[in-house]
């Protein structure tokens, strides 16, 4: 049965002092090449405690709605989940379209590792080392047809192990966008594992979307589908309640939520008494991110 994390990080690679370090920037300094995305993680590492929270904080506090509404639901529900086989069906805008298996997949992919930090917008944080590829190499993998604009994203469909779905809290399947240049970015990540261990089926198994500058709902979970559309795809969190869930959902501490600041933030590791922290500029990528944004009113496009 493959590995579906498939870390190719060595051991002696995980050490205190490279830990911040992802495997391109590793190579990168051995070969003394400079790599798109090079200054993504040590840039973050400069402004923000990259500190990884705890294997059991990142996998018994989660919102995974299939599974029900509560934080400990997930954890407790989600075991249910059947994820291999797995595979993801590839269509829209692309010159190779189709079902393409997991395994094959991950045995294309360059695996990583990156510590990033996750900002929910319910306002409480926490560190998560993932485990995964380039979401823009498995779309370079289906290939790009000129007139894509937008990657949609869609969640798999299973009432009988998702029993949450047996509810209408979201309208079913859960689905996610983004711009097709937020895609392509180099931090834009498809995880399969946290800390060298398959991704729990709480967290998204076998597979999902990490987007660390935005709100963790961009990161759709268990995803079956990518879509390459030409128009703005819909967001499951936009359909439920658009006055308060944009399509874009980047951190920003300036941009209140309609029922709650979003300046500070609780960190879960930190525990309940923990003193908040300031949010950051999204989430402390602003270095990185920020020119895809340039020239668009953030207080419009929240
Ligand atoms: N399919 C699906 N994906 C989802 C969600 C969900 O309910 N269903 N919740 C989102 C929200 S609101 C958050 S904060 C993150 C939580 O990810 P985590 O549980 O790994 O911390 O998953 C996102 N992805
Ligand atoms: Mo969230």
């Amino acid at each position: 049965m493959a590995k579906r994390w498939i870390n190719d990080l060595s051991q002696a690679d995980i050490t205190p002092e490279s830990t911040y370090l992802n495997r391109r920037q590793i190579l990168a300094g051995m070969a003394g090449v400079s790599v798109a995305g090079l200054g993504a993680a040590s840039s973050a590492r400069a402004s923000a405690d990259l500190t990884p929270d705890s294997w059991e904080v990142i996998t018994s506090y989660n919102n995974f709605y299939e599974f029900g509404t509560g934080k400990d639901d997930p954890m407790k529900y989600a075991g249910s989940l059947t994820t291999e086989p797995w595979s993801i069906e590839i269509d829209g805008l692309v010159e190779r379209p189709g079902t393409y298996a997991l395994d094959d997949i991950l045995s294309k992919m360059t695996m990583e590792e990156r510590i990033y930090r996750f900002r929910c917008v319910e306002a409480w944080s926490m560190v998560v080392p993932w485990n995964g590829f380039e979401l823009a190499d498995l779309l370079q993998m289906a290939g790009l047809k000129e007139g894509a604009k937008y990657v949609a994203f869609e969640t798999l469909m299973r009432p009988e192990e998702m029993p949450g779905q047996k509810y209408p809290v979201l309208e079913w399947p859960y689905v996610e966008g983004l711009r097709l240049d937020e895609a392509m970015h180099p931090l834009t990540l498809m995880a399969t594992g946290i800390y060298g261990k398959p991704i729990p089926n709480q967290n998204g198994a076998p597979i999902r979307l990490v987007v660390p500058w935005k709100y963790g709902f961009k990161s759709i979970k268990s995803i079956v589908r990518i879509t390459l559309t030409e128009g703005e795809p819909p967001t499951s969190w936009n359909r439920a309640n658009p006055r308060e869930y944009g399509f874009y959902s980047n951190v920003n501490p300036t941009v209140d939520h309609p029922r709650w600041s979003q300046a500070t933030e609780r960190t879960i590791g930190g525990g309940l008494f923990a003193k908040r922290k300031p949010t950051l500029m999204f989430n402390g990528y602003e270095k990185e991110v920020a020119s895809l944004y340039e020239g668009m009113d953030l207080r419009t496009h929240y």
